[in-house]
């Protein structure tokens, strides 16, 4: 049996939805309301420490971190192989992958808080702030603290859309031997980085890839085509069908 501990919105959650889908496998939707904190309440911290989704659950097996979730599944349910069998070609995927946690999984975090997610402060006092939002995150105190109730300022926004811009760029020099990021076969690297491209669309600044890199747009389009994909992004799991976006802040 597969659980996934997720939330329709989370890009992290989408990478491993869309990973499921393309397998064809049936699983237990266990939904986690991140504005409530669902993931900070003791059960769920006793399952993903870090305190974030997703998290799988597989025949009593837990497995966190979205592309080492996705890793297993591929591993696990081999068919249709979504990783190279080429131990080569096997490196450069988990590079992508890497690149994609340490690069625009971080990125894509500043522009959503600010233009979505801020409204859940309001009230708080700095005080507040602390106590019940930023210090009782396992993972994300100081994320939240930098943030802070007011949101990123204009120079972490401009250095977030500068780290998405070059995501794109590295994106469309290996999609030269395309179509997909390491060539034929279409791999996790495809899946992981497809959320992070749809959340930052979503809010408005696809430009970053579709004023220079065309062979990332034409990707993207392939991408949200695949079955998997639809699957994944059922409705109201993007943030401009749950919230009122705010303006950019820069
Ligand atoms: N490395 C983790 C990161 C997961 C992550 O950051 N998830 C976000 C949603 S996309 C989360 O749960 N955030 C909780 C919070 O902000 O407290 C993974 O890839 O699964």
């Amino acid at each position: 049996m597969l659980e996934l501990y997720n939330t329709p919105h989370s890009t992290c959650s989408q990478k491993v939805r869309i990973c499921l889908a393309e397998k064809n496998l049936e699983w237990t939707d266990r939904h986690v309301n991140l504005a409530t904190k669902e993931h900070l309440a003791p059960a769920y911290l006793k399952i993903n420490p870090n305190g974030v989704v997703p998290t799988l659950i597989h025949d009593g097996a837990v497995i966190t971190d979205s592309s080492v979730i996705c890793e297993y599944i591929d591993e696990v349910f081999p068919a249709p192989a979504l990783t190279p069998a080429e131990p080569a070609q096997k490196a450069v995927m988990r590079a992508w992958l890497r690149f994609g946690e340490e690069v625009p999984t971080v990125a894509v975090r500043v522009p959503s808080f600010n233009m979505a997610f801020l409204p859940r402060f309001e009230g708080l006092s700095e005080d507040e702030f602390h106590d019940q939002q930023a210090d009782i995150r396992p993972l994300r105190k100081q994320f939240y603290r930098r943030m802070g109730r007011g949101g990123f300022d204009g120079e972490d926004f401009s250095a977030a859309l500068e780290q998405i811009h070059s995501t794109a760029q590295r994106m469309n020099d290996a999609l030269a031997a395309g179509p997909w990021l390491l060539g034929e076969q279409y791999t996790l690297a495809d899946i992981i980085l497809a959320p992070l491209l749809d959340r930052m669309a979503d809010l408005g600044f696809a430009d970053l890839w579709n004023t220079d890199f065309p062979r990332v747009t034409e990707w993207f389009e392939r991408s949200q085509e695949r079955a998997g994909f639809k699957r994944a992004f059922l409705k109201g799991t993007r943030l401009s069908e749950l919230h009122d976006l705010a303006g950019p802040t820069c």
